[in-house]
């Protein structure tokens, strides 16, 4: 069994929004267009609390794009993005949202983000994905959505190593590429054994 899991692909992540991913809003109409060539569609939400720790505006004298260390790591401190509830956090207007199984939110403990669509940052805490997926039969995962070096990587990987053949559409994906992460996400990929096509 196949799933298509779509990361993220929220306002906020699109142009205009608070976090745009340049380009972010060119991959709904592809996306919308493969969804039915799977047994299952999930979506992943960002969804934070107000006042989440991965908000620069939560650490004085810090900006966005400046890290922080926190007891599970170190984190980058983004702009206030995909708020519970904002219109920031909610998918993209053409996106076909009817046609998912499963929507699963991430990033909503305050004092944690969460990239991947599996584990929350602390690589341990886990969101259930896992235990939806294989109570299923679903083996076979492909990726897409926003953005590439953050979400879309961590949650790749963390499939890989969970076992699942995991392939990353790129083509169908955007980056926000900051310092070179995209690359970086690349590499980390192709090591977990993750089919980018
Ligand atoms: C994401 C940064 C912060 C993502 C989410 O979806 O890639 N990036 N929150
Ligand atoms: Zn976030």
């Amino acid at each position: 069994m196949q799933a298509l899991i779509v990361i993220d692909v929220q306002n906020d992540f699109c142009p205009g929004g608070a976090l745009a991913v340049p380009e972010g809003d060119a991959i709904v109409a592809p996306i919308n267009a493969l969804m039915r060539e799977y047994d299952a569609v999930i979506l992943t939400q960002d969804w934070h609390p107000a006042g989440h720790s991965s908000f620069a505006s939560q650490h004085a004298g810090k900006a966005p794009m400046e890290t922080i260390e926190m007891p599970y790591g170190t984190q980058v401190l983004w702009p206030d993005h995909c708020v519970q509830g904002s219109p920031g956090a909610a998918f993209h207007p053409e996106l076909e949202t009817t046609r998912a199984d499963l929507i699963i939110r991430k990033g909503f403990r305050r004092g944690i983000d969460s990239y991947s669509a599996f584990f929350e940052n602390d690589h341990e805490t886990p969101t259930g994905l896992e235990g939806y997926l294989r109570t299923r039969g679903i083996d076979r995962l492909t990726m897409v959505g926003l953005a590439l070096d953050f979400c879309v990587n961590f949650s790749a990987v963390d499939a890989a190593k969970l076992g699942f053949d995991v392939t990353v559409r790129e083509d169908l994906c955007r980056g926000i590429d900051l310092n070179g992460s995209v690359n970086a996400a690349r590499d980390g990929m192709a090591q977990a054994q993750v089919t980018l096509a």
